[in-house]
Order: C-alpha cells, then sequence, then structure tokens
C-alpha cells in the first residue's frame, strides 16, 4: 500500500514495476516492526544470519558472492548525453543504449520476489543540505542497510508527499551475474540503474552513487561540493572547537581518522576528538566567507580488518548492536565474528568469509575478506559529535588530502594557497586497495580520492574547485599527508592512528597562524621541533627519512602527474603553472 500522494513517485514506482514484474511491492516506512518483519524474512530464506543476540544484540551476519565482494569500477558507468561531459577518467555509454541494455536485464528480474520501495534522505530531512531518494530493490539486505545507511522514515515521506525531487534510484541483484553487472548513472536524469550486485558500495545507492557521483554533478550546477571526506571535531578545553575533512581513497584511512583516540599525552592537555563523518562530506560556502561541511550518512559502511581495540577502539564499540557484518569470518562456538588482527585470538572453530571450515590458528588462507565491511548505525560511536545529528554544516579549518604511499610523499605539508591545494589534490596518487576489484598495491592518480565517484568531467571538476575558492574570503588551508611511508624493510615508519592527532595539531597551529613553516618544493613543511612527537619511539633519522623529499622520485613524480594531466584535453592553466613550479624546483635540487 502505498503512503505515498506524490503522483509523480507513484507512476514511477508503477512503472519500475512493470519493467521489474515482482510479486508484491513493500513501501517502506523505517518503522521498527516493519524492518523486524522483513528480517525475519531474511532470517528464514538464509539471506542473512542472526548472530549472537546476547554479545551482538540486533547484529546480522551477511555473505555475497565470491565475485562481487568489492566496488566495480569497470562495470560502474557515466550516462550522459555527450560523451565528454563524463569525461576521460570516467566509463561512458550513451543513456539511451545503457536504459535499453539494461531495460532488458531488468525485464522480470524481480518475478517472484518482492520489490521494496525505500524513501530517503540524505542529510537531515528539513535541513539545506538534505537530498531525497527512493530506492528500488528486491534485496533485503539493501533494506535493511538502507535503513542504518541513510535516514528512512515518515519525515522522508512527507517531504515527496509536499513536492521533493528526488534520486530515482533502481537496484535488483537479478542473478548476481558479474557478466552482466553494471552500476549506471543519469545525470541529467537525476538516475542510478544497478543490477547483478549485491555487494554495499554497488548497490547501497545513497552512498557512492547518490551523495558522490550524482551528488558530485549537482554540486557543480548548483554551486556545492561533494567530496569523498571525513570529517571530525578536534576540541581542547576552553578553546572553540575546530573542524577538519579528510579526502583519502578508499580503504586508505579516513574512518580511522574520523574517530581517532588521542594519545594519552594529549588527553592530559585537555584535548578531544568526536566524530562526525567518516566517507562523504557536502559542503557549501556559508554567510561568512567560510566552508561548511555535513555528512549526508547516517551510519558507518567500514573496513573490517585492521580495526581492532587498540588501533580504533571507537569503531570496535560503533559495531557491537545493530550492524550487519559482511564477508567476514564466524566463530561457530558463539556465533560471533572475527577478522584479521581484530585481536589474537582466532577461531579454531570458525568458517571463513566463502563459509569453509576455518581453524583459525592453523589456517593458511585469511579468515575475512580483505574488504570484509561493517554497517553500522553512527549513533553507536560513542565519540559522535552532537553536530552530527543536527545537520548543521560544520565550518572547516583544514583540508587533508593524503594517499598511502609506501615511498615519496613526506609526513606532512601544507599547500602554499588554495589554488596550490587544489594542484596538491588533482595530482594525488595512492596504491590501489581491496575496496574495489582489480589488482591491490598499485600507485595510481586518484584527484581529492575521487577518481571512482566523480559524476562529470574531472577537467570541470577541477575548475569547480577553484572557482569555490575564489567565491571563500576565508576558504580552509589545504594539507598532503602520507601515513604509510615504509623504510628499507617495508615497514611503516609512522605509528598512524590515534598518533595522526600529532600531524592534525601542527596543521591547526598553522591555520591559528601560530608557527612558521619550512619551505620545500612540495609546499610548507614543519619546522624542526613543531610537531610534536613527545613519548614516540622515533629517531632523528626517522623523523627525517619521513619528510625527505628525494629528488629522482619525485622526477617520477612530476613525469607521472603529467601523464595523468595529458588525458585531459585541458586543465585549469592554475594547475599547470603549478606543475611547471613544482617541475623546476625538484630540477633544482
Ligand atoms: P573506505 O571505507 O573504503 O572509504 O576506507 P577508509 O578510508 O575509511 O579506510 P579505513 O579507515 O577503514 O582504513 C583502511 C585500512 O587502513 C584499515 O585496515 C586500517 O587499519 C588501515 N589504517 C588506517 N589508518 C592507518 C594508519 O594511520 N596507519 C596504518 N599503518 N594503517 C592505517
Ligand atoms: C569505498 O570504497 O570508498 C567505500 C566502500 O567507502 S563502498 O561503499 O563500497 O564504496
Ligand atoms: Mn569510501
Amino acid at each position: 500500500m502505498t503512503m505515498i500522494t506524490n503522483q509523480f513517485v507513484n507512476d514511477w514506482v508503477k512503472e519500475m514495476a512493470e519493467l521489474t514484474k515482482p510479486e508484491e511491492i513493500i513501501w517502506i516506512d523505517g518503522s521498527e516492526e516493519q524492518l523486524e518483519a522483513i528480517k525475519q524474512d531474511a532470517l528464514t530464506t538464509k539471506e542473512m544470519l542472526e548472530l549472537n543476540q546476547e554479545k551482538l544484540p540486533g547484529c546480522l551476519y551477511y555473505r555475497t558472492k565470491p565475485t562481487d565482494v568489492a566496488r566495480d569500477e569497470k562495470r560502474t558507468v557515466i550516462c550522459t548525453r555527450r560523451k565528454e561531459d563524463a569525461g576521460p577518467t570516467n566509463n561512458w555509454v550513451d543513456p539511451q543504449e545503457m536504459y535499453d541494455k539494461m531495460g532488458k536485464l531488468f525485464d522480470g528480474s524481480m518475478k517472484g520476489r518482492k520489490m521494496y520501495v525505500i524513501p530517503f534522505s540524505m542529510g537531515v530531512v528539513g535541513t539545506e543540505f538534505s537530498k531525497i531518494g527512493i530506492e528500488i530493490t528486491d534485496s533485503i539486505y539493501v533494506v535493511l542497510s538502507m535503513a542504518i545507511m541513510t535516514r528512512v522514515g515518515r519525515d522522508v515521506i512527507d517531504a515527496l508527499n509536499a513536492g521533493a525531487d528526488f534520486t530515482k534510484c533502481l537496484h535488483s541483484k537479478a542473478d548476481i551475474n558479474e557478466q552482466e553487472k553494471y552500476i549506471a548513472h543519469f545525470p541529467e536524469d537525476n538516475t542510478i540503474w544497478s543490477i547483478n550486485s549485491a555487494y554495499g558500495g554497488n548497490v547501497l545507492l545513497g552512498k557512492k552513487c547518490l551523495a558522490l557521483r550524482i551528488g558530485s554533478y549537482l554540486g557543480k550546477q548548483e554551486g556545492w561540493m561533494a567530496e569523498h571526506m571525513l570529517i571530525l571535531k578536534v576540541e581542547k578545553e576552553g578553546e572553540e572547537p575546530k573542524y577538519v575533512c579528510g579526502a583519502f581513497p578508499s580503504a586508505c584511512g579516513k574512518t580511522n581518522l574520523a574517530m581517532l583516540t588521542p594519545p594519552e599525552y594529549f588527553k592530559e592537555q585537555g584535548y578531544k576528538v568526536s566524530t562526525i563523518g567518516d566517507d562523504i562530506s557536502w559542503l557549501r560556502i556559508g554567510e561568512d566567507g567560510r566552508l561548511y561541511a555535513v555528512n549526508p550518512e547516517n551510519g558507518f559502511f567500514g573496513v573490517a580488518p585492521g580495526t581492532n581495540m587498540k588501533s580504533n577502539p571507537n569503531a570496535m564499540l560503533t559495531t557491537m548492536k545493530g550492524t550487519i557484518f559482511t564477508n567476514v569470518a564466524r566463530n561457530l562456538d558463539d556465533n560471533t565474528v572475527w577478522w584479521e588482527s581484530m585481536d589474537k585470538n582466532p577461531p579454531a572453530n570458525g568458517e571463513d568469509w566463502l563459509g569453509n571450515p576455518w581453524n583459525g590458528p592453523e589456517a593458511d588462507v585469511k579468515g575475512a575478506h580483505p574488504n570484509s565491511r561493517f554497517t553500522a548505525p553512527a549513533a553507536n560511536c560513542p565519540i559522535i559529535a552532537d553536530e552530527f545529528s543536527t545537520g548543521e554544516g560544520v565550518p572547516i579549518s583544514a583540508i587533508i588530502f593524503g594517499g598511502r604511499r609506501a615511498k615519496a610523499e613526506p609526513l606532512v605539508y601544507q599547500a602554499k594557497d588554495w589554488n596550490h591545494g587544489v594542484f596538491i589534490g588533482s595530482a594525488m596518487a595512492s596504491e590501489t586497495t581491496a575496496a574495489a576489484n582489480g589488482q591491490v598495491g598499485v600507485v595510481r592518480h586518484d584527484p581529492m580520492a575521487m577518481l571512482p565517484f566523480c559524476g562529470y568531467n574531472m577537467a570541470e571538476y577541477f575548475q569547480h574547485w577553484i572557482d569555490m575558492g575564489k567565491k571563500m574570503t576565508n576558504p580552509p588551508k589545504i594539507f598532503h599527508v602520507n601515513w604509510f611511508r615504509t623504510d628499507e624493510n617495508d615497514q611503516f615508519m609512522w605509528p598512524g592512528f590515534g598518533d595522526n592527532l600529532r600531524a592534525i595539531l601542527w596543521m591547526l597551529d598553522r591555520c591559528d597562524g601560530k608557527i612558521d613553516a619550512e619551505e620545500t618544493p612540495l609546499g610548507l613543511a614543519p619546522k624542526k621541533g613543531d610537531l610534536d612527537v613527545t613519548g614516540l619511539d622515533l629517531s632523528d633519522e626517522v623523523l627525517e627519512k619521513l619528510f625527505a623529499v628525494n629528488k629522482a622520485d619525485w622526477e617520477a613524480e612530476v613525469e607521472g602527474i603529467q601523464e595523468f594531466y595529458d588525458k585531459f584535453d585541458s586543465l585549469p592553466v592554475e594547475l599547470t603553472d603549478a606543475l611547471a613550479t613544482l617541475k623546476a624546483e625538484i630540477e633544482a635540487l
């Protein structure tokens, strides 16, 4: 039964039902009773399993096909009428061609199945930042995950009935046939179609598809920005809170930085960190000329392996209730979950992510998939900031770009100004991770960590960044970090995690104009002694290596940036000029 009086919505849902031919249509109002009943359906069909309800109340286990464990960038397409509007970094298909091709796949794909219609909001309903979507799906996993990751409920339905515009999202798991998997975006129609996948990033269409790919396209048109950025709040007793955004590619540390626990030494000085977002920021210029950010999501879809009570206790505690675990290992003795480096006690009587018997202490294969994940409500996070729930933007002092780089990139440096910061973001590169299908550990250019998520031509995206800078009287300062530089023995030299606060505090001191910096060819680096390393076991020699700018490495970097830039027909002159300057300064080293 529809609760919707908006005829446009009803017509669209009817049309999609005529295409996919489900046996029943269920409208999701987000009520606990409804979600509970749907969950029971998933337990009956074994689409999902219930975990130990004493240890992990409300938690479920979910497994995807081994061919469907990550985002699929090759099968993700941007369908604009003109190819050049998608740009050289996106896969492009003509919209009509894609509708025809996928229309055939969707035809009857929900036969004998229930079709769920999920009205949802990205951002707090009623705020300036809110965008509404409706996802149609035949997957209960999608229904329960969207109820965690987005805002689903009567107020969204009321907004639709009051005539709100919405993004049309259609998903069917169909046969999860990887040969016919497509995640297609039609920015000009405010439409997303996804078929033949059941993995989060490909099917929770509010996240990367709406909040970033469609979002970035809308942002360009409407004068705001959708970015792959965490948001964190840093407070010191007696001082104004500061807010920082950070863009790192997938599986490069956003969730961890967003939830960081300050080292004891800083806690004693009255420092406190809280979380606003761990993956996506929507940014607008405020009347005071500053940049304001919100997290449009309502939950965390986080990487499980590597998460433990030492590296990220806040994430561990967030996942203790109401969480869906995907492709992790199971402990069959007490029906709980396990993943690599969760603790030192892998279950002996376990099951790996594929469902095979698994004896952790003796196993020679991994228990959890490297891209196994938790889907947890943000409200569970012990350090969630109040600003998260109001949905009002927070003023950003610093934007941090970062990648996973064994070599070349120093621990931290500052851009000389906004445009130089845009250059640094555009020139970013990072080693690929298990978050997307394909080879892992290959360095690739990933501007602003948005390579897989920009819904339009990236040359125009860079221009948009430059234009936004011109509109701000007090823009955030821009920085670049690398927590992942290794030594001769391939060991990380920087302790990372909570100790990353040390780099952030240096940045905030720079924002406040409290300290000077040293000019390097890359930007402004900390002066000796300004990065507080008290209590760390870091020799001067290692610190020096963390900051070294090696001529040969950077000659290769410059060449790599040039090669990446060559993909574009034209780029903002601010960027090509900055690259020429960098090249000259490296040559002079
Ligand atoms: P997405 O959800 O894919 O966007 O990833 P993310 O950017 O949120 O990455 P996340 O914080 O989940 O970290 C990914 C992996 O990097 C995990 O295995 C972490 O343990 C590891 N990691 C995060 N921060 C650090 C760090 O400071 N140092 C080191 N060495 N590893 C880190
Ligand atoms: C990422 O890959 O950047 C993620 C996970 O945050 S996904 O939702 O799959 O995109
Ligand atoms: Mn991400």
